[in-house]
């Protein structure tokens, strides 16, 4: 048994000593058997890309100062960075790619099972993408849109359509800076050009291809991903569910869902509803079926029906330590390898669904989107064939959160003002008043580097006792939700006066669940409609606002982090960030994008420090705009929680 805490969530440290005490090796194992870590990674100054190396630069300036073909710290650390943009653009725009197949399908008729379920955002998507609207059928209105979706990832010239919503400085500021996206998929191959052997050596011209390619994913792939996942599934709404590993039913058949992409949850969801399903489980000895998600699939189905998540990215293996999980149903991203290992000390079976995302141990059902509920049935039934096989002991732990999500774009202006009040202006005039100070996106992974979640959950309590709004996404919405920070009641436990005022009058939590990752864009459109409703200035970087990845680790975070940046929004990352190794880059992300990109990166050692970053930031823009009145930020320690409580 192990002394230490890895998690701040005692359900997770639980479920690890579980874990520990069947033999189930998990990623904080095999963390630790990677230490000490290689330092030339973590500064970025390693290159594989070509074999006359690898090479390494010496970051102490005795040794090799030039890889073999004379590559600098300063353009390895570029290409190394971009190349970690390109991993992360096309993980989101190939989800978009597969949305938009799975969407165009569906409006032709050609994918028996879904169909169009928001029928206004059809139209109002359809319309900002150029589309006429009137006076025709939905489902040319749909095939088109389907058509020109698809058509933004090979377009090689003009404007990747969606980059229309961002405020016209914004757009002005990315042409004249060669940053506009052309294409999705054109940018992603240009960088893998680019960070070829002897293509682009120049740090900044380097970097402005990530940017670019990055603003692809942000306006364009995950764009897409999010407008016509709301159109097919529903527009989300708040609603309230649970969360945690205590979720899962000991006596039921549970299924757990877990990767990001949710066309085929969105069928289990159905094939775990329907009678027959239920019959055979009762059959087998279940008392029914729990649905249960991980990782932004979960995120996906909780946003639009309410199933509960089982837990974030480092819950995964620990969902199957409670001996209860029957089938893991897994399609792509975060999904870690290690599963297939985990499942051989339980009986759970692992199921790949994707021709993408193939595990030597799992079985694998392919889904087809043109057959997709039976694929889905097919997996429900196998899970509860697996049902009678569970051995050994039962280790479901009692706790679970509940939470409130839902919170799409829409929604958020509905909440506070409605149609007729014009927009985002009444979200804009509580930041106007200083009730509420700005608004801070929260976003990202967990990493075994740091203990789980507890980055997230600082990092938010502190920046709403400072009247911040914030808006989460991705295992960082999972996260807080645990800790019980994403109920209305939490304003008044742990928010300063102002923003508890507005979320007692409008019933909203103080933070916000937009949904997956991909739905980061969703904050790119708040943020693009904060500026037009007026009073804040004319460019996202003039908001008072500021994004953070407290525990980020994948590539995704990096292209999210990039288009975030490039938007206009001063972003703080936590665990550090490969590009130290060269000062010209870090001078380049941290400073000069601030004229270039309008927002700027920024790496912070630890939750307070990250806090009062992002705070001075909103403060100092808010003193620019004017309608700063002189107030300390407060720091949350116990005694100034107390003195709220
Ligand atoms: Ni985002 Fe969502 Fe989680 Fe990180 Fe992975 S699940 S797409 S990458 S780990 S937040």
């Amino acid at each position: 048994m192990s002394e230490k805490k890895w998690s701040v969530d005692p359900v997770t440290n639980e479920l690890y000593e579980v874990a520990c005490a069947e033999g189930m090796e998990t990623v904080w194992e095999r963390h630790q058997e990677q230490e000490p870590r290689c330092g030339f990674g973590e500064l970025g100054i390693c290159c594989r890309n070509c074999f006359m190396g690898p090479c390494r630069i010496d970051p102490f300036g005795e040794g090799a100062q030039k890889g073999v073909c004379g590559a600098t710290a300063d353009t390895i650390v570029a290409r190394n960075f971009i190349r970690m943009v390109a991993g992360g653009a096309a993980a989101h725009s190939d989800h978009g790619r597969d949305v938009a197949t799975t969407f165009l399908a569906a409006a032709k008729g050609e994918a028996a099972g879904y169909e169009i379920k928001d029928e206004r955002k059809l139209h109002q998507v359809a319309a900002q993408a150029g589309i006429e609207t009137e006076g025709r059928d939905n489902k040319d209105i749909a095939i088109e849109l389907g058509e020109l979706a698809l058509s933004q990832f090979g377009q090689q010239e003009g404007e990747v359509v969606f980059t229309n919503m961002a405020p016209e400085s914004v757009r002005a500021r990315w042409r004249r800076e060669g940053i506009m996206p052309r294409g999705i998929d054109r940018e992603i191959v240009e960088i893998m050009h680019r960070t070829h052997i002897g293509v682009d050596t120049d740090a900044d011209n380097i970097l402005r291809q990530g940017s670019r390619a990055a603003l692809g994913d942000g306006w364009g792939g995950s764009m897409i991903a999010t407008e016509l996942q709301d159109i097919l599934f529903g527009t989300p709404r708040p609603l309230t569910a649970e969360v945690n590993l205590g979720v899962l039913e000991p006596e039921n058949v549970n299924v757990v869902v877990h990767g990001h992409e949710p066309a085929l949850s969105e069928m289990i969801v159905v094939a775990a509803n329907d009678p027959e399903m239920l019959k055979l489980a009762e059959e087998q000895g279940a008392k029914g079926i729990t649905l249960a998600g991980i990782c932004c699939t979960a995120n996906e189905i909780l946003m639009r029906h309410g199933i509960p998540v089982a837990g974030n990215f480092l819950q995964q293996e620990l969902a199957l330590a409670t001996g209860v999980v029957d089938a893991m149903i897994v399609d792509v991203q975060c999904i870690m390898p290690g599963l297939t290992d985990s499942k051989d000390c339980v009986h759970s079976k692992i199921v790949t669904t994707s021709p993408k995302a193939k595990f030597p141990g799992a079985m694998h059902i392919q889904f087809d989107e043109h057959n997709a509920l039976e694929t889905a049935k097919e997996i429900v039934k196998t899970a509860i064939l697996n049902y009678k096989n569970r051995r050994g002991a039962v280790r479901v732990p009692k706790g679970k959160t509940e939470l409130v999500a839902g919170f799409s774009t829409e929604y958020i202006q509905y909440m506070l003002g409605g149609h007729f009040r014009g927009d985002y202006w009444v979200l804009n005039d509580n930041i106007i008043s200083g009730r509420i100070r700005g608004v801070a996106g929260v976003v990202g992974c967990n990493n075994p580097k740091v203990i789980h979640d507890q980055l997230h959950v600082d990092v938010v309590k502190e920046l709403i006792s400072n009247d911040i709004l914030v808006a989460q996404t991705g295992c960082s919405a999972i996260a807080c939700a645990k800790a019980g920070l994403l109920v209305p009641e939490a304003a008044l436990e742990y928010a300063g006066p102002g923003l508890t005022e507005v979320c007692e009058t409008t019933g909203m939590p103080p933070v916000l669940h937009a949904g997956s990752c991909v739905d980061n864009s969703r904050i790119l459109a708040v943020l693009s409609r904060m500026v037009q409703a007026g009073g804040l200035g004319e460019d996202i970087s003039d908001l008072p606002v500021a994004g953070a990845a407290p525990e980020w680790m994948s590539e995704k975070a990096i292209s999210i982090g990039e288009y975030v940046v490039a938007s206009g929004v001063y972003t703080v990352f936590g665990v550090g960030l490969p590009v130290t190794g060269s000062p010209v880059v870090s001078e380049l992300l941290f400073e000069r994008y601030a004229e270039t990109r309008g927002g700027r990166w920024a790496v912070a050692p630890d939750a307070r420090t990250m806090a009062a970053m992002m705070i001075d930031h909103i403060n100092e823009r808010r003193g620019t705009l004017g309608i700063e009145e002189k107030k300390e930020r407060v720091l949350f320690d116990m005694a100034a929680r107390r003195e709220l409580a």
